[in-house]
C-alpha cells in the first residue's frame, strides 16, 4: 500500500521537504484551492502542484477534495454545468497524473466539531464533538458559527439551504447521487481515476440535515449505483467510527475485499457514554478503535491503496491547521508503518 500525507499547497505550514522524511512517504494529497467550487481546477495549477511535489521526490497523485457543490446535492438547475466541469476537472488531474480523487455528499457542511483545541490532561490539543456543546441550538433560529463550517455563507443563506434539505429529504439525496454517478465515473474510469467517497463526518444528522453515507447498508447502496471499481471509498476509520453502530475492521474488510476501498484515512476516535467523541491519537488504547485489527483487514486483503494518518493531535508546541500539524502525524504514519509490516503488508515507495 502507499503512504501519503495530506499537503494545503504553498500555504502550509508543513513542508514538502519536511514531509519526504517521514519513513516510507511516498504521495501526496492536496487539491487547487483557489478556484470556486463549480469552477475548472486550471492546469497550471494542477501542473504546479505535481512538479513542486517531483522535485521532492514525493508523487501528486491523490485529490482531497474536488468539491461537489450544493447545486449538485440540491438537484438545482446549475447542476449539469457543475457536472461538466467537474468531469473537466478529474481530466485534468488525471493527465498530470492524479490517480484518486476524494470527494463528499455531506449537505452544507462537511466535518461537525464544537472544538478544535479541547487540552487533554497532557497538554496536547484534539478535535472534539461535544453533544453538550450543540445542545440548544436551532440552526434556523440562531446564528452558529461551528469551528470549521464555511464563512462564506452568511446565516441566511445557511437556513435557506437547510429548509432546501429538509425538503429535498433523504431519497431526494439518493436521486441526486445517482445523477452525480451515472454522469462522472464513466469519465473516471476512461481516464483511470479512482473516486473515493469520503463518509459522513460524524455518520449521522446534524440539524435535521440529512446525511446518508453514514453506515454499511447505505455504503452497499452508493457503490451499487455505479458497479465500477471507479466508484470506490475513502474509508475514514474516525468518521465511521464515531458511530458506535459501525463495525469498521468489519466493513474495511468488507470493501477492500472487493477492490472497492482507494483510500484509507486512519485515525482512532474515543467516543463517550452520550456519543460524544474526542480525537484521541493513533494509538489503539487511546480510542474506541482497534487499529491493528483494521491494518489486519487491508494487509489479508491485499490491500494497494493510498493511506494516510488521518488528524493529529496538536503536539509540542506546534501551532497551525487543527489535526493537520506535522507531529503528530508523523507519529500516527510512523505507528501505521509499525503495524503494517507486523501484519506482513508492504509500503511501496515512490
Ligand atoms: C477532514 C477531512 C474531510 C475530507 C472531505 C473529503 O479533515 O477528512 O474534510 O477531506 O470530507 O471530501
Amino acid at each position: 500500500m502507499k503512504s501519503s500525507f495530506r499537503w494545503y499547497g504553498e500555504s502550509d505550514p508543513v513542508s514538502l521537504a519536511y514531509i519526504r522524511q517521514i519513513p516510507g512517504m511516498r504521495s501526496i494529497v492536496s487539491a487547487v484551492y483557489d478556484v470556486k467550487p463549480g469552477e475548472v481546477w486550471p492546469e497550471e495549477s494542477i501542473q504546479r502542484l505535481a512538479d513542486l511535489c517531483a522535485a521532492q521526490g514525493l508523487v501528486f497523485d491523490v485529490v482531497e477534495s474536488i468539491p461537489v457543490t450544493e447545486e449538485i446535492k440540491l438537484g438545482r438547475p446549475e447542476r449539469d454545468r457543475h457536472i461538466a466541469n467537474y468531469c473537466e476537472s478529474i481530466r485534468r488531474c488525471a493527465k498530470y497524473g492524479v490517480k484518486c480523487i476524494t470527494y463528499n455528499f455531506m449537505p452544507v457542511f462537511d466535518w461537525t466539531r464544537t472544538q478544535l483545541d479541547k487540552a487533554a490532561g497532557d497538554g496536547s490539543t484534539s478535535l472534539v464533538m461535544y453533544w453538550d456543546q450543540l445542545k440548544g441550538l436551532d440552526p434556523l433560529q440562531d446564528d452558529i458559527h461551528l469551528p470549521g463550517w464555511d464563512a462564506s455563507y452568511t446565516q441566511e443563506e445557511v437556513r435557506e439551504l437547510i429548509r432546501a434539505y429538509g425538503e429535498l429529504g433523504e431519497e431526494g439525496l439518493w436521486n441526486n447521487i445517482e445523477y452525480f454517478l451515472e454522469r462522472v465515473i464513466p469519465v473516471a474510469e476512461a481516464c483511470g481515476v479512482i473516486m473515493a467517497l469520503h463518509p459522513d463526518d460524524p455518520p449521522y444528522p446534524i440539524f435535521g440535515l440529512p446525511r446518508v453515507i453514514t453506515c454499511e447498508k447505505n455504503l452497499d447502496r452508493y457503490l451499487s449505483i455505479v458497479d465500477s471499481p471507479s466508484n470506490s471509498l475513502c474509508l475514514c476509520t474516525g468518521s465511521l467510527g464515531s458511530s458506535p453502530e459501525n463495525d469498521v475492521p468489519a466493513m474495511v474488510r468488507k470493501y477492500s475485499a472487493r477492490n472497492r476501498i482507494g483510500f484509507m484515512h486512519l485515525r482512532n476516535v474515543k467516543i463517550l457514554p452520550d456519543t460524544s467523541f474526542e480525537e484521541s491519537g493513533h494509538l489503539t488504547q487511546k480510542g474506541s478503535l482497534d487499529m491493528n485489527a483494521i491494518i489486519k483487514a487491508l494487509t489479508d486483503t491485499g490491500f494497494s491503496g493510498w493511506f494516510r494518518p488521518d488528524h493529529g493531535r496538536m503536539i509540542w508546541g506546534e501551532t497551525g491547521k487543527p489535526g493537520y500539524g506535522l507531529y503528530d502525524r508523523a507519529l500516527g504514519s510512523a505507528y501505521l508503518n509499525g503495524l503494517i509490516e507486523a501484519n506482513g503488508g508492504v509500503i511501496e515507495e515512490a
